[in-house]
């Protein structure tokens, strides 16, 4: 018997040889405690999910030799112990609890995060028969949290645009392996499709044409549907480089002219010696920071070409007439006045490794994105130096490999780090790059590896060979909910 498991695996989980038939007709969700609703929207949500016609791939349940009780399962009781929170944060509360041995099953939870969580969980235990007539269900109880409370996914939306449905899609598909953060790589050299009220030919101007642009609408549409979900949504606004896209929409001080061809788009990083260019910055951000609901903001700092700024008089000019002795230091001024507007703004800044590795001055609570490869010596500097860090140079979901690639997300473990501020890891994030990737194959691209990093992230034990099997039933899982995942396996049939 290997379907009806939970992907990823939850922390504790006991089954027992004993099943109830559900019936489509005859099952309902009965709320409790609190509602609001995020809870009425997911209840509708996963009726309809629950009872997918289909058969989960060719190892059939065998309802023969199963001990089923008499009556179906009726309800699942719904009990949410505290108000609905508005939106998602970095310490909402996703533990659950489910048990499942009598024609009513429970599902409780602190927090509605939780209770999606355990809803999620519910609609995975949920199984056909042999003949994909009857729905099955294996009595069960489960007690399960996250291991890490940052799990991501990055999508880059600047090197390709992404119509709005195909995020919403990649957004669902986050929820069926429990990720919780969408790290939005809005912007970038390539495009600026990011509407903004306060500098609307940005994206006029920056983005690959007019009907390639998030509008204010667009970006409220994913934020809500995004926390229906449990899902932060953390924009990024890579600076100073890869803001190449922001020359024509922005002010004309912005960029520095990098005609000398160092820089491949002749437009280098971001002047720091120009004042105006961090009043158009904090009045930016500002309106960023109104229209993100999270308190984090990504702000980029990777792949700096500097020798724009050393090369360039004005800047030589500036840096002798203010004492600035050196690359890193004007780098290091540059992100002292980001820090100071992130600052007043009450938004606590990510930053990719470069910004820690320049010895930039950071604030404690500055987290620290690692994504170069060979991170452990990197990942064990930042963590001595107490701040907090993600991992993502294991998990670039960018890449073509022939086989069953999952496997090697899944053999990289944050954890296995020797350090004893463990604490500080927040998690981690699979990555995006959208280079040769737009909404025709981003889909099978991002799954199933991103399960694997999902269950890295959430999962407590992790074994390959176990989680094979387990994986196998999750593509054919979500292939039936419309994610056309990429085949984890090999070799395999998914009648749907
Ligand atoms: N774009 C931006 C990218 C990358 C980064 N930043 C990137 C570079 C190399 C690899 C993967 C991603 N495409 N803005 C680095 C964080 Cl291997």
């Amino acid at each position: 018997m290997t379907n009806g498991q939970v992907w990823p695996k939850p922390r504790l989980q006991h089954s027992y040889d004993q099943y109830l038939k559900l019936k489509p007709d005859n099952f309902h969700f009965q709320v409790t405690g609190y509602s609001c609703d995020i809870l009425d929207i997911q209840l509708k949500r996963y009726k309809r999910m629950l009872f997918l016609k289909a058969i989960n791939n060719n190892e059939y349940l065998n309802s023969l030799s199963m001990n089923f009780t008499n009556e179906p399962m009726k309800m699942l009781n719904v009990l949410l112990l505290n108000p609905c929170e508005d939106y998602p944060s970095l310490n909402m509360d996703e533990k659950y609890e489910i048990s499942i041995n009598d024609t009513n099953g429970i599902l409780l939870a602190n927090s509605i995060w939780g209770i999606l969580r355990g809803l999620e969980t519910f609609s995975q235990l949920v199984t056909l028969d042999k003949d994909g007539s009857t729905f099955v269900i294996r009595c069960t109880s489960i007690t399960d949290y996250p291991k890490f409370s940052h799990r991501g996914f990055l999508l880059d939306t600047s090197r390709h645009f992404y119509p709005v449905k195909s995020i919403l899609d990649t957004l669902d598909a986050m929820s069926y392996s429990k990720l919780n953060v969408f790290h939005w790589h809005i912007v970038d050299d390539h495009s600026f499709p990011f509407q903004s009220r306060a500098f609307p030919n940005l994206s006029k101007k920056g983005a690959y044409g007019h009907s390639a642009i998030y509008t204010i609408n667009d970006v409220k549409l994913i934020i809500e549907h995004a926390k229906i979900l449990g899902i932060r949504v953390i924009p990024e606004f890579d600076t100073p480089g890869h803001a190449s896209s922001w020359r024509l929409g922005g002010i004309p001080s912005l960029l520095i002219n990098c005609s000398n061809n160092i820089d491949p788009n002749n437009f280098g990083p971001i002047d720091p010696t120009v004042q105006e260019n961090y009043d158009f910055i904090r009045t930016l951000f500002t309106e960023v920071g109104e229209v993100f609901k999270d308190q984090y903001l990504h702000l980029g700092g990777d792949e700096v070409v500097t020798a724009c700024w050393s090369n360039d008089k004005r800047v030589q000019a500036f840096m002798q007439n203010n004492n600035i002795s050196n690359i890193t230091e004007l780098e290091s001024y540059y992100f002292k006045n980001i820090f100071n507007i992130t600052r007043t703004l009450e938004t606590v800044p990510i930053v990719w490794e470069e910004v820690f590795d320049e010895n930039i001055r950071l604030d404690p609570n500055v987290v620290v994105q690692i994504w170069k490869n060979d991170f452990n010596e990197t990942l064990q500097k930042v963590l001595e130096s107490g701040h907090p860090v993600l991992l993502s140079s294991c998990w670039y979901l960018n890449y073509i490999q022939y086989g069953a690639n999952w496997m090697n997300y899944y053999s990289c473990d944050p954890s296995n780090t020797t350090t004893n501020r463990s604490d500080l890891i927040l998690g981690g994030e699979a990555c995006m790059w959208s280079e040769f990737v737009d909404d025709t194959n981003v889909l099978p691209f991002s799954w199933p590896s991103g399960c694997a990093v999902a269950e890295v992230l959430w999962s407590h034990v992790l074994n390959k060979t176990e989680a094979a099997a387990r994986l196998e039933e999750h593509v054919c899982r979500m292939k039936r909910r419309g994610i056309p995942a990429r085949p984890a396996n090999g070799p395999n049939y998914c009648s749907y």
